[in-house]
């Protein structure tokens, strides 16, 4: 019961997995090797902090290939890209890094041999993610976008075809299983990936929320309002009747959430650092609540590698 005796108590594991990790360590190593400027298309991570403190490093966020001047380094973000982009990429005079995460990848890789089979691909996800657009931008066509039960029936597909689906990583556990189900319920002939797209730092965060929300009455999730992940976690809070708050920004952190309430749940997105977590554990010990304990949970050891041309050389 020690649990109970805490004021706030810290959902485990929470903040950065490893494609995260990796990702950061990515721009951190070219600024390293090959000096700054250092082009990032999109967001390496979506988190404020993460991307600010990137920048005063001389990491250069873009969007368009267009913004990024010949001869410059160029690092595609964890999220991953289209084919077409890696190709308009590769055509240009850029020294290239892929910190696509390998999690991500993989699923680009089954897209790639379910369309090269024949096979017609729904992609459950969410319209706009960047990861959707990488992920469906494999292929150029046969390839559908779910992103709720109510999408299936208008699929172009029938219902004794053949058909494939991958998902987005960072979905909702309970909410995907819910359109795996529909799906399954229209289309007799499905090709199911071995094992689930969603990747297990999502996996393993949610289930977290899920222990802690029971013994809270508000929960605090850090993350930026654009991470896919971090909104699932608030969204599973407030769907499991807990009151809940995403914030990236100890300022953001209201006084009033915590009126009456007598323990607060922190938990944080695969992208948010874990000083930033401290910082708003923090203020929200200013508010009075004093205690912090941590829920026991998965102690997560997944590492992933560097990619070749930037792996870590000793630094004097
Ligand atoms: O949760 P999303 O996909 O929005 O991204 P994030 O940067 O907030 O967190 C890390 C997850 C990825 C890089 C997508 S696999
Ligand atoms: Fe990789 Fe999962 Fe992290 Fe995305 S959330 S970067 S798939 S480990």
């Amino acid at each position: 019961m020690g649990h109970l005796d805490a004021d706030i108590l810290l959902a485990q594991p929470r903040g950065f997995c490893a494609g995260v990790d990796r990702a950061i360590q990515i721009v951190k190593e070219a600024i390293r090797q090959f000096g700054t400027p250092i082009y990032v298309r999109h967001q390496i991570i979506h988190n404020a902090r993460v991307i600010a403190e990137l920048s005063s490093e001389g990491a250069i966020f873009i969007e368009e290939l267009s913004e990024v001047p010949d001869g410059s380094t160029l690092i595609f973000s964890a999220h991953g890209v289209s084919a077409e982009i890696k190709y308009l990429a590769s055509l240009r005079d850029l020294r290239i890094f892929d910190a696509t995460c390998p999690l991500v990848n993989k699923v680009h890789v089954e897209v790639q041999k379910l369309h090269a089979a024949g096979i017609p691909i729904v992609m459950i996800g969410h319209h706009g993610h960047p990861e959707v657009d990488g992920t469906m931008g494999q292929v150029k066509d046969n390839i559908y976008l779910v992103e709720k039960v109510a999408d299936i029936a208008k699929l172009p597909l029938g219902q004794d075809q053949q058909i494939a689906y991958v998902t987005q990583t960072t979905l909702s556990i309970d909410e995907t299983k819910e359109i795996i189900t529909a799906l399954k319920a229209s289309f007799n002939n499905i090709v199911e990936p071995k094992k689930q797209d969603i990747c297990y730092a999502t996996q393993n965060r949610q289930d977290a929320v899920k222990e802690l929300i029971p013994l809270v009455d508000v929960m605090v999730v850090v993350g930026s309002a654009n991470s896919s992940n971090s909104n699932r976690l608030r969204e599973l809070a407030t769907k499991m009747g807990v009151p809940a708050y995403l914030v990236d920004d100890p300022l953001q952190v209201k006084p009033e959430w915590f009126f009456d309430k007598k323990r607060v749940g922190i938990s944080a997105g695969a992208s948010a650092p874990e000083n930033l977590t401290q910082e708003i554990i923090d203020v929200v010990r200013h508010y009075g609540l004093r205690v912090v304990k941590t829920l026991p949970g998965i102690v997560e050891n997944t590492v992933f590698s560097m990619p070749k041309g930037l792996q870590k050389t000793a630094s004097l």
